[in-house]
């Protein structure tokens, strides 16, 4: 089988392509990425002389290289976006441009070459929740509340839209927020962790009680796998991790442990504008459909996160200028 990914470079999408490499190794990807200053190449540079994996430099807006690569492909796994809320915050339009324009210029490749779409999506399109009560399951409105899940949204209707107008074989997974190696370190989890090294605070937004639903990125990619080989076509599925209820501080806090920091290095700065309050996600049906269900415990996981950020500096340490550039502006 033939893979065309987008977004491959980013953070989901290159620990999805090591960990397709590792299960798939009869496949072949390509691998579609602008390398916008979150796509990094480096996140690959270890299957950059793989004969089944190829690099592709350019755009999903591009018609003509969208087509081309689709064409060529037996299917699309649709990663690529503008993926972090308080840079939608400072500016919206890029959002739009990539997250809806984007999609919808993939889509009429895969419609013009009737291929099989998997789109990558996100519970934030079904707003947020009260503290300690409810969850999204796959029948929750959409209810989106910034320009970055509005714009994801969109993309969500428009890869419905082609599967009930021309047949398009689609299938679309919502997750919640993942955590694990190759995260961008403007992202929470990776950014406490890289400003302790450098001695730096952990910076709480507002009151520190948001809620966050916690999935390490390869019970993601296997998620991914089981909808791309036993997914049926048209499904949405929700995928979550094991966590349950655990707010901002909460997570700070383990961090400062596993650090053997104390709590004053944490503080609280200027809350996020329409911070939504609380994910939680109900992952019953891709667990009775398809058998999938998180297996990475946070607990040690995020111990295995701390540990590889601190062996790997030299990967982290040329972004983390442009991570902190976003917060001079939010003050932040
Ligand atoms: P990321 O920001 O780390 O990576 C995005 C990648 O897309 C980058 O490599 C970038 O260069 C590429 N890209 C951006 N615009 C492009 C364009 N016009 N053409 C080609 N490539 C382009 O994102 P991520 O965290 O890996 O997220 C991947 C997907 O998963 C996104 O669709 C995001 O909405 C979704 N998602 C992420 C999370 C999370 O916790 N990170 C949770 C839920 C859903
Ligand atoms: O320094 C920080 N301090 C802080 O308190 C940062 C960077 C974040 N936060 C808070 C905001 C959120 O409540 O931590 C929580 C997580 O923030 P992010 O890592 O920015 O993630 P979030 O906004 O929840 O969105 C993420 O999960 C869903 C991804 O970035 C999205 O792409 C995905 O769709």
């Amino acid at each position: 089988m033939k893979l065309l990914i987008t977004g491959g470079a980013g953070f989901i999408g290159s620990n999805f392509i090591h960990y397709w490499l590792e299960h798939h190794p009869e496949d072949q990807i390509v691998n579609l990425d602008v390398l916008t200053y979150a796509g990094n190449p480096a996140n690959l540079a270890d299957v950059a002389n793989n004969p089944n994996y190829t690099f592709v430099k350019g755009d999903i807006r591009d018609a003509e290289i969208a087509n081309k690569l689709v064409k060529a492909a037996d299917i699309v796994v649709h990663f690529a976006a503008e993926s972090h809320n308080d840079r939608a915050v400072l500016d919206p339009g890029i959002f739009v441009e990539t997250n809806i324009n984007g999609t919808f210029k993939l889509l009429e490749a895969a419609r013009q070459n009737n291929k099989r779409f998997h789109h990558i999506s996100t519970d934030e399109v079904f707003g947020h929740l009260p503290l300690d009560e409810g969850t999204f399951t796959e029948e929750t409105p959409y209810a989106p509340r910034s320009a970055y899940s509005a714009s994801k949204a969109a993309s969500d209707h428009l890869v419905r839209a082609f599967n009930i107008t021309y047949g398009l074989p689609v299938t679309i997974t919502n997750c919640s927020n993942n955590y694990g190696p190759y995260q961008h370190p403007e992202k929470f989890i990776s950014r406490m962790i890289t400003n302790l090294i450098d001695g730096e605070n952990i910076k709480i937004y507002g009151d520190g009680k948001y809620v966050r639903d916690w999935l390490h990125v390869q019970d993601h990619c296997r998620a991914i796998d089981l909808v791309l080989t036993s997914g049926k076509i048209g499904e949405t599925y929700l995928v979550g991790g094991m966590t349950e209820d655990i707010n901002n501080l909460t997570v700070a806090h383990f961090i400062l442990q596993l650090m053997n920091l104390k709590e004053d290095r944490i503080e609280f700065v200027k809350d996020r504008l329409g911070h939504d309050r609380r994910y939680a996600v109900d992952w019953t049906k891709i667990n009775k459909d398809l058998g999938w269900e998180p297996e990475h415990s946070f607990s040690k996981w995020l111990k295995e996160t701390v540990e590889w950020y601190k062996n790997n500096e030299s990967w982290w340490r040329p972004l983390k200028d442009e991570a902190e550039a976003t917060y001079k502006k939010t003050g932040q």
